[in-house]
């Protein structure tokens, strides 16, 4: 196995020359988090940890690897990662005290999983696919447990509506084509969704084994890292952990393209589709799809002035150091 099974591609080998003249080799990062990883290198799977520089130097824990990355790395077992290679796309949720949080890097469809048996929640997913479209990221939705549902049609209508919609039960059907046309040989998806609405039960039955452990009770969280897995189909999907706090930092326009398109007909610009004259929003979208839009919104907007406020800052701290560099520097006599 090299690296071109684990995605790698002539689109990397540019970006990473740089790196390669420094005599380091790429790696992809396929499991850890903070400080060990597991990475898939030409001379196969290693153990990675990070350089200190790398640490020390980022200004955000959004700077260091995540599952999916592409690095830097010597070529040693283990091996200690220096870069981070410039990113194609990063999943990122807000978490409760603001700070935004790396889910997966250099992912090219996100398969946003409902369990249809008590997950089904429309402001739940409105949620996940604004993450994916502010990560630059294809959705595609995955209605999982469709034996355990009375009526699967009228949630399947509904969600077509919003992205490309799978209908599945793990137990009647093989996912291998119903997923598998969503994603290219050598191209990177995951699984993203609550605890319990079965992701780990999809990667097993794409794999035709139990790789991933699978919860018994619905209660607990039985994935609890991030893992990348090669399919026989040629194509990478990352397994998460169930997420409880979803926080959106942005892509709440691109997700709700259907209120977006109207708004542009209202009378006023910035009319807040709450009781103004000529609003084209009020009566032509559901009560709760609206209150779900409002919400987003209002968290999306909050969260850009909380992020503009913190680049600020950082913006005068750089300033404040560079002047007090250069008041030290000697003054050259001409
Ligand atoms: N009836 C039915 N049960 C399913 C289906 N898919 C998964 N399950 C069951 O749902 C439970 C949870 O599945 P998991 O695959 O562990 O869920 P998960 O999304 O990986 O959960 P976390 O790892 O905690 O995030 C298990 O008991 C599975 O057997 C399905 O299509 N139908
Ligand atoms: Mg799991
Ligand atoms: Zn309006």
């Amino acid at each position: 196995m090299s690296i071109i099974d684990w995605g790698w591609s002539s689109a990397w080998t540019e970006r990473f020359s740089p790196h390669r003249l420094a005599g380091l080799a790429p790696a992809r990062v396929v499991d850890g988090s903070r400080g060990v990883y597991e990475l898939e290198t030409d001379s196969g799977r290693v153990r990675g940890e990070l350089a200190g520089r790398l640490e020390y130097a980022a200004d955000s824990a959004l700077e260091l690897p995540v599952a999916g990355d592409w690095v830097a790395a010597t070529p040693t077992d283990p091996a200690l990662i220096v870069h981070v290679v410039e990113r194609q796309s990063l999943f990122t949720r807000v978490q409760e005290g603001g700070q935004r949080q790396a889910l997966a890097a250099n992912i090219d469809v996100a398969f946003l999983v409902c369990g249809l048996d008590r997950d089904w929640n429309p402001a739940r997913l409105d949620r996940y696919l604004a993450l994916a479209m502010d990560a630059g990221v294809r959705p595609v939705i995955v209605l999982n447990k469709r034996d355990l549902c009375p009526d699967p049609g009228a949630i399947h209508a509904m969600a077509s509506a919003l992205a490309p919609t799978v209908l599945l039960s793990c137990t009647l059907d093989d996912p291998t084509p119903l997923l598998g046309s969503f994603v290219a040989p050598g191209q990177t998806a995951a699984l993203f969704g609550s605890s319990g609405v079965g992701k780990s039960t999809i990667v097993n039955a794409l794999l035709q084994e139990q790789a991933q452990a699978i919860g018994e009770t619905v209660c607990q969280h039985t994935t609890t890292s991030r893992t990348l897995i090669r399919l026989p189909l040629g194509w990478l999907l990352l397994d998460m952990p169930g997420l409880r706090a979803v926080g959106v930092g942005g892509g709440v326009t691109d997700a709700f393209a259907d209120v977006t398109a109207l708004a542009a007909q209202c009378r006023f610009t910035d009319c807040s589709h709450n009781g103004e004259p000529g609003c084209a929003v009020e009566n032509a979208v559901a009560p709760e799809r609206l209150a779900s839009f409002r919400k987003l919104q209002r968290e999306a907007a909050y969260q850009h002035r909380r992020e503009d406020a913190s680049a600020a800052r950082a913006e005068k701290e750089r300033w404040k150091q560079l002047h007090a560099a250069m008041k030290k520097m000697p003054k050259k006599g001409r």
